[in-house]
């Protein structure tokens, strides 16, 4: 039977509707219903050794596209549903976004699934299956609000299955549920993301915003994504759902393990297990535990084991964000873990008087990163400068004792979905132009640059742009109220928000805008600021940060002098769905952390697949985005990693001392409490931004301010030798395909999985 046969027959027996008279929901379903039966019909990836890609969060996006890409069968549907007036796109609308994940570590976490599954590796996801995920953002009164996100519907990707395990917290036992989502390859099986559950999870717990009661484990513990450490029941929640994951992990690992009749002393040989940050840590304990207590081995012969199977990923060089944990903590979520962890302590510093590589440090806390690299068999940084940085400074202690232990995988993006379902305009195009090799080995890009001088493929490309900008302007229009010029410069930053990101450093650029047209100057062609970023709730400066940017917006886009020539949009809820719209659209794709800080970025990619040119600092994976690239056709500003961390080591630099000398500094400074300002936003938001750049400014924004502002003129400037600029597109397409995850996976498995 045709997939049109099956899909009418689906409608009329669950509607009985005709498939033209569907909602685009009810059509949803039913494709969706489709799509997974297709799917159950892909032999299981299987081979004698397995990676277990541990990790809090996957932000693995809405699945139906995907999935169908993968199947090959997106067109087969797509033409079904055209011979009734339906169009895919649509029906896509109506599926909800999971929302497993913050931001860059989860992603890269669903695209490594897609990678492993398309390189036919067997390889399944462990993690969470939170109710209400990461936080809904919405906006009022020019503030970010909080609420939930209540994103399982009756019909979904998950599929419960009758797996259950006991995680005991200390004398307190909670049963799990296991939920799996098939994880297809690019022509090729299937391998599985296992989420854990409870059955007991009580959703009426949550009254006002995103605030429940902490204190009622079994009702909780799988509600939220923690998307910060605010408060003392916050942080011990999250052991719990650490605990939880990694208990339930272990106990599926070791289950999996005997069902193959696999002797557990060498489950390295069968088993590797990547942990996904610091998050995951305690499966090194939890997996010790269970071969001593239950498995009968010597202590030493557990860690030996476990030390031999887990691997683990750094993500970042920020202090603030690496894990430690008060022993107490640990000891009233789960006490069983404390000797082991005790013991693990001792073992180091028995061996070690360095107190900068101790697992309990002096004041009684568990640094998590410690475990892992003492008791992993491997630790990675995300991009070259990260693992520098990693082993030259931050884990530079760690690099003497271990230097073998340490290597670099420079992160990577799934091109299904980053290329293939997102810009199906390009691909298309690409095809046409150097056939459909690419699809399976991202280098064959490189052939466009073949195409250069080729002016027909030039003017295609920057079509297949003005086409996608026009698609984004209208969705702008219809979700954000505002009007947006298609023949604008798009220039769009998003991404988590965060200091070290410097959005602040964008909006100090709009603010210096907006006063030279005010005075006179306007630019060649209009200009589009779009910005979209969530931020912790607990993280008051990031909040203010969103405040200024909704403030601009008003300002910028209802000053009737201004507005012809630029406009600010803030997007709502900015999550996986929303960049798929977004970076096909974008001209300039703004990368501007401070130098050290961003431990790689993988939007830097997408936008770099998909045509934009890239503004960006030394940081992470912008170094090699420059290397490839070539000086031409990326635009890099500021200061170098090692004169950042310099001015960190001297704790000489002084935001002031910037804001005196600098008149163009100044005046874009304190616009931000100045009368126009004021009266669109909030005293008390602004003033505390202010005070804060100016006299703390610990991600140094006006260390490379004026920088910025030379070098993005110069690129808007740039814009403007049509073909000049079309030919930086087609470099950076043509060179994107190092970037591909299938690349950092296959490096994976050759360094560090060895499947
Ligand atoms: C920790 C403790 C308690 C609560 C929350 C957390 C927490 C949650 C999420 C800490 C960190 C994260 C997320 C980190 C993250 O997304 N890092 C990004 O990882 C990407 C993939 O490697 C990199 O490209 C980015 O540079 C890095 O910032």
């Amino acid at each position: 039977m045709s997939l049109e046969q099956r899909l009418s027959g689906l409608t009329e027996t669950l509607y009985k509707k005709n498939i033209k008279d569907c909602s685009d929901s009810q059509l949803y379903n039913c494709v969706l219903q489709l799509t997974k039966e297709e799917m159950a019909k892909k032999p299981a990836i299987s081979g004698s050794k397995k990676v277990y890609y541990i990790s809090m969060e996957f932000l693995i996006g809405k699945l139906l596209s995907n999935n169908l890409i993968n199947l090959k069968l997106y067109d087969e549907m797509e033409a079904a549903l055209a011979k009734y007036g339906r169009k895919l796109s649509d029906i896509e609308e109506a599926e909800p976004e999971p929302s497993l994940g913050n931001g860059g570590l989860g992603r890269l976490a669903a695209c490594f699934l897609d990678s492993i599954a398309t390189l036919g590796l067997p390889g399944d996801g462990i993690g969470l299956n939170y109710h209400y995920g990461l936080f809904k953002q919405v906006f009022r009164d020019r503030l970010q609000q909080a609420e939930k996100n209540d994103w399982i519907e009756e019909n979904s990707w998950l599929n419960k299955t009758d797996t259950t395990f006991t995680v005991s917290f200390g004398s307190r036992k909670v049963t799990s549920i296991l939920y799996d989502i098939d994880v297809v390859g690019y022509e090729n099986g299937c391998n599985k993301l296992h989420l854990f559950d409870v059955d007991t999870v009580d959703g009426s717990l949550v009254k006002e915003g995103i605030d429940f009661d902490k204190e009622a484990i079994e009702k909780n513990l799988t509600l939220f994504l923690y998307p910060d450490d605010s408060d003392e029941a916050g942080n011990l929640l999250r052991i719990y759902q650490e605990y939880f994951m990694v208990s339930n992990g272990a106990q599926l690992i070791v289950k999996e393990l005997k069902e193959k009749g696999c002797d557990l002393h060498r489950m390295d040989e069968h088993v590797a297990i990547q942990i996904n940050d610091t998050h995951p840590t305690l499966v090194i304990p939890e997996l010790i535990r269970i071969l001593t207590w239950e498995e009968g081995f010597t202590i030493e012969d557990a860690v030996q084991t476990v030390s031999r199977t887990c691997a683990y990923t750094n993500h970042t060089i920020l202090a603030e964000a690496l894990e430690k944990w008060p022993l107490e903590y640990i000891e009233r979520v789960v006490p069983q873990l404390v000797p082991i962890i005790k013991e693990l302590s001792a073992r180091v510093a028995k061996k070690y008087e360095d107190p900068r590589v101790q697992i309990i440090d002096s004041g009684k806390k568990v640094h998590m990163a410690h475990i892992d690299i003492h008791y992993g068999y491997s630790v990675n940084g995300v991009a070259a400068i990260h693992t520098d940085i990693l082993k030259e400074s931050e884990l530079n202690h760690f690099y003497k004792i271990y230097p073998e232990k340490f290597n670099n995988k420079t992160n990577g993006i799934t091109f299904r979905r980053w290329l293939l379902s997102c810009n199906r305009e390009l691909a298309e195009f690409l095809t046409e132009t150097i056939g459909d090799g690419f699809k399976k080995d991202a280098g064959e890009l490189e052939k466009l640059l073949a195409k250069k001088d080729d002016m027909a493929v030039l003017d295609a490309i920057d079509r297949i742009k003005q086409q996608k900008k026009a698609a984004l302007a209208s969705w702008l229009k219809e979700k954000e109220g505002i009007d947006v010029d298609g023949n604008s410069v798009f220039d769009i930053q998003v991404k988590r928000l965060h200091e070290y990101k410097r959005q602040q450093m964008n909006a100090l650029y709009i603010i210096h805008k907006y006063l030279e047209i005010k005075a006179g100057k306007k630019p060649l062609r209009p200009m589009t600021f779009i910005f979209g970023a969530k931020a912790a709730p607990a993280y008051v400066i990031a909040q203010d940060i969103i405040h200024l940017i909704l403030v601009l917006s008003e300002i910028v886009n209802k000053d009737p002098e201004v507005s012809p020539y630029m406009k600010v949009v803030m997007v709502e809820n900015y999550n996986v769905s929303y960049a798929e719209k977004l970076i096909p659209a974008c001209d300039i794709s703004e990368q501007i952390s401070l130098a050290s800080k961003e431990a790689s970025g993988t939007g830097n990619m997408k936008f770099m697949l998909n045509g934009a040119v890239t503004l960006g600092t030394s940081d992470g994976a912008n170094v090699e985005i420059h290397e490839l690239v070539g000086d031409d056709n990326i635009y890099i500003f500021g200061e170098k990693s090692d004169t950042v961390i310099a001015h960190y080591a001297k704790a000489d630099y002084v935001s002031k001392d910037y804001y005196e000398k600098s008149p163009l500094i100044r005046e874009a400074v304190d616009f931000i409490i100045g009368p126009k300002a004021m009266a669109a936003g909030h005293r008390e938001n602004l003033e505390r931004l202010h005070k804060e750049l100016l006299n703390k400014d610990w991600f140094m924004t006006l260390l490379d301010l004026e920088d910025y502002v030379k070098v993005k003129d110069q690129a808007f400037a740039d814009y403007e030798d049509r073909t000049a600029w079309k030919k930086k597109m087609l470099v950076n397409i043509a060179k994107a395909g190092f970037f591909s995850s299938d690349r950092t996976i296959a490096e994976y498995n050759r360094d560090i999985w060895k499947l």
